[in-house]
């Protein structure tokens, strides 16, 4: 399958995540991707390619206007209030306080996101920019015809919903991909998200929508972030209700457990009669993942990547987390030759 790629990643390289009362060097680093284009090549996956250029348009399908204008201005506006390090909310619209957006940037840091550990820096706008058209790429080659797609994108997108961002996202990825898709002649698009975060910005984005189909698998929020967003009892509004899936697990869940779960993720999605399938592709399942809590092996990567292709429908695969750097690669990668093998 091809992979698309875009070296302009490397633009997003924060100093700082908030993390346990301290200012750490980012889980979500430059390396990560670089790893799993390394994987790609050495098991020859195929043809890598770079992404076209396909400007806010598509976007704009997905994220509000207010938002992407303050995403592409944060940074410039942050140094122009004299701060001196990079852009961290420390105030949001809590329970009972006016959702009015503030005018500064101070206050608009904290309006459009969703959590503290995702610093704004030089060069974070233009690589999730660059992110979004690795997965309009990915999703057009989809459209027209290709079996599989692997947009190896980074930043992530999952966390990232219509207005917010955190959780290490910006622009959301696969909703712009789905969103595409749909835009150019797929009538039903399902989504599957195997990152071991719930994907609180996809389930948002399109949780009021009997169109684009959302199931996942993740750590249960009552335990595991993003905490307010994951539970089993949000299943879609008004049209959408029944077209969201959530199936939260437990800490220390193995590949028995996710295997049957993924089970009835696909038994869904096969109900659905989707045209195309978006896999949020998140490697932080993995045992060896610093910040997740579920026990997969790298083999077990192979396996259920055979199982998503046991469904035999157009598949983009739009890359997520994964923070085991230096297995990185072949647990993505594994997912991918197991589908191919399906
Ligand atoms: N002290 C994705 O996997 N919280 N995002 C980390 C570590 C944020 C994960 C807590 C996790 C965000 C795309
Ligand atoms: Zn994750």
């Amino acid at each position: 399958m091809i992979t698309v790629f875009s070296q302009q990643h490397l633009l997003r390289d924060a100093r700082t995540e908030l993390s346990g009362g301290q200012l750490i060097s980012p889980h979500e680093c430059p390396q990560r991707a670089q790893m799993v284009l390394e994987r790609v090549r050495a098991v020859g996956l195929g043809e890598v390619k770079a992404p076209q250029r396909f400007g806010l348009e598509p976007v704009l399908r997905v994220h509000d206007a207010g938002f992407v204008d303050f995403l592409s201005t944060a940074w410039a506006d942050w140094v122009a209030a004299g701060n001196r390090g990079e852009a961290i909310p420390d105030c949001w619209p809590a329970r009972r306080m006016s959702q009015h957006r503030p005018t500064g940037i101070a206050g608009r840091l904290g309006f459009y996101a969703m959590a503290a550990e995702t610093s704004i820096t030089a060069g974070s706008w233009e690589a999730a920019a660059a992110a979004a058209d690795v997965a309009l790429s990915g999703a057009s080659l989809i459209g027209g015809g290709a079996r599989a797609a692997f947009a190896l994108c980074r930043p992530p997108g999952h966390h990232a919903a219509r207005d917010l961002f955190g959780g290490y996202c910006f622009l959301n990825n696969a909703a712009i991909a789905a969103q595409h898709l749909r835009d150019h002649g797929a009538a039903r698009v399902a989504i599957l998200d195997v990152d071991f975060h719930h994907g609180n910005g996809t389930q948002d984005i399109f949780y009021d929508r009997s169109d684009v189909l959302y199931v996942s698998l993740h750590g249960d929020p009552s335990e595991e972030f993003p905490y307010f967003s994951g539970y089993a009892d949000e299943t879609g509004s008004g049209a959408g209700q029944g077209y969201t899936l959530n199936l939260p697990l437990p800490p220390g869940t193995a590949f028995g457990t996710w295997r049957s779960a993924l089970d009835a993720a696909l038994g869904r999605i096969r109900a659905f009669s989707a045209d195309a399938l978006v896999v949020s592709l998140g490697v932080d399942t993995f045992a060896g993942d610093p910040i997740s809590s579920f026990k997969l092996q790298s083999a077990d990567f192979t396996t259920y990547g055979a199982m998503i292709g046991g469904c035999a429908l157009p598949t983009l695969f739009v890359f997520e987390g994964g923070y085991a750097v230096a297995e990185i690669g072949v647990n993505a990668v594994n997912v991918l030759n197991g589908f191919e093998d399906a």
